[in-house]
């Protein structure tokens, strides 16, 4: 060691150094001198080299262990699931009767997609969602009775759900607003299972009672009811707390995932906070309105954390509108009803709870990173399920391979590209069957019934003696009984 010490303390300053290779350049034919100086040169260069590599080699191999969120980027997602918004409700999709312009801004700067499909009533909607699966295969296809307090739950034990997946690939999660899966007073931990670590949800059931989602909410924040928001408008309340999970997650440099459920505009019909600032009247349109706002504030809280050139934001309806909710101000004149809704392309007729474009056709826009082209308009076929995948693979979330998913990415069409075309999207709602629509025809599984869809919003039973009909209803039927081959087994 001595040795060593000795070569490597050796003196080779620019003025020794030039001395020395004078001594080098002198011509005399055998020098012990200039032996020895060559060889602490070499040496040293061969130390320091061996040295360097080590160093590079340890570094590499600790940062793959401890951060590989820095060799594979996981962006964020926020997900804003509006409560009963058919598409006609957006003026970006033509409607007529409400005002949307942050959602109109949303849509204008990111792809909206023209039509996309979900089930006709909340639970079954909602467990596609997070399952991937069509409703016949979860078999959740009714109203699941949590305002009344029921012990029945969707067992995500059985049925994984993306979330997990997410949670389990290093994403921080968290949900918000309405939570009809399972009475939290009888499972408590049910959301924690579902796959979110934290959670701020409309406590639908307590105390044997069904409690407000509007102004006084019963909120479930991480287990405890909020006893601090009897005042407050209780969609204002999830999108303070939207905005702090942002932060937070930002803050600790962790990718999140944030399902909004978002509360509005589901009745009862009541006062916004604007409704109240401006003393009028409260109206299903001015719901709309507020709700318009809150995707705003959203919208506005990622752009000021810095954080939209990696946060998708996607918004989505996850049925169509309750029709009595709105008032129809041209009712009495001749094709208006009393809830008609308006579109450049046609009056909208039904809604929620009905296996019909009305009932099953929403709002789906996504926004965000560089990657998104603005003002894109996409006509391809999606169903909720295929959110499932699509969530998986931007933020490089492996799919087990013996998990059943019945979506299809639509990453491609997110980034502008040409995607995988599915041929038909699934609804179901209990008592009144399945539907499968292809984007021409609809075909329901109860009575053998076909509908022609080829002049939306209208549609009407197929003409009997139409051959292209015929063609539709053999292609239909076929799809129905290969869908069914297949369902999940316990
Ligand atoms: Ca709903």
């Amino acid at each position: 060691m001595k040795y060593l010490n000795d070569f490597l303390s050796n003196d080779l300053s620019p003025k020794n150094y030039a001395s020395n290779l004078h001594y080098l350049c002198k011509p005399t034919p055998f020098s012990w001198h200039a032996f020895f100086l060559v060889y602490h040169f070499m040496f040293r260069a061969l130390f320091f080299l061996v040295v360097l590599l080590c160093t590079c080699f340890l570094s590499l191999a600790a940062s793959s262990a401890i951060e590989p969120t820095s060799v594979t980027p996981q962006p964020n997602i926020l997900m804003i699931y509006a409560d009963d918004l058919g598409y006609e409700t957006l003026q970006c999709y033509d409607g007529l009767d409400f005002t949307t312009p942050k959602l109109d801004a949303m849509a204008a700067e990111g792809v909206r997609f023209n039509r996309a499909y979900a089930s006709p009533v909340c639970t079954p909607s909602r467990v596609s969602l997070l399952t991937g699966l069509y409703p016949f295969r979860h078999s959740h296809l009714g109203v699941l009775p949590v305002h009344k307090g029921t012990h029945q739950k969707v067992d995500f034990g059985k049925m994984p759900t993306f979330p997990q997946l997410l949670r389990a690939n290093g994403y921080t999660t968290s949900v918000t607003g309405k939570w009809q899966l399972a009475t939290l007073e009888v499972w408590p931990n049910h959301i924690r299972n579902a796959g979110f670590d934290s959670w701020c949800v409309w406590q639908i059931w307590r105390d044997g009672e069904k409690t407000s989602r509007h102004w006084n909410p019963t909120f479930n924040e991480d287990g405890q009811i909020r006893e601090d928001i009897q005042k407050r408008f209780g969609p204002d309340v999830l999108v303070d707390y939207v905005i702090e999970q942002m932060a937070e997650a930002q803050a600790a440099n962790q990718p999140f995932l944030i399902i909004h459920n978002e509360l509005l505009p589901h009745d009862p019909i009541v006062e916004t906070p604007e409704d109240r600032r401006l003393n009028r009247q409260p109206r299903l349109t001015h719901m709309v309105g507020y709700l318009d706002q809150l995707v705003g504030r959203l919208l506005d809280a990622v752009e000021r954390l810095g954080i939209r050139d990696n946060t998708y934001v996607v918004f989505m309806g996850d049925n169509g509108t309750h029709e009595v909710d709105f008032d129809n101000p041209k009712f009495g004149q001749p094709g208006e009803r009393k809830h008609t809704r308006h579109t450049r392309a046609g009056n909208v007729n039904g809604g929620k709870f009905e296996l019909n474009d009305a009932g099953t056709h929403v709002p789906l826009i996504v926004w965000g990173p560089p990657s998104v082209p603005a003002g894109q308009v996409c006509d391809d076929l999606v169903d909720v399920v295929d959110l499932f995948p699509t969530y998986c693979e931007l933020t490089n979330t492996a799919i087990p391979e013996s998990l059943t998913v019945d979506g299809r990415s639509i990453v491609p069409q997110i980034h502008g590209q040409t995607g995988e075309l599915r041929p038909w999207v699934h609804h179901a709602i209990s008592g009144k069957g399945e539907s499968l629509f292809d984007g021409s025809w609809r075909a329901f599984s109860q009575k053998d019934q076909l509908w022609d869809a080829r002049q939306l919003p209208a549609e009407s039973p197929a003409a009997a003696d139409d051959e292209r009909a015929d063609s539709a209803r053999a292609r239909l039927e076929e799809a129905f009984q290969t869908l069914h081959q297949n369902t999940l087994t316990d």
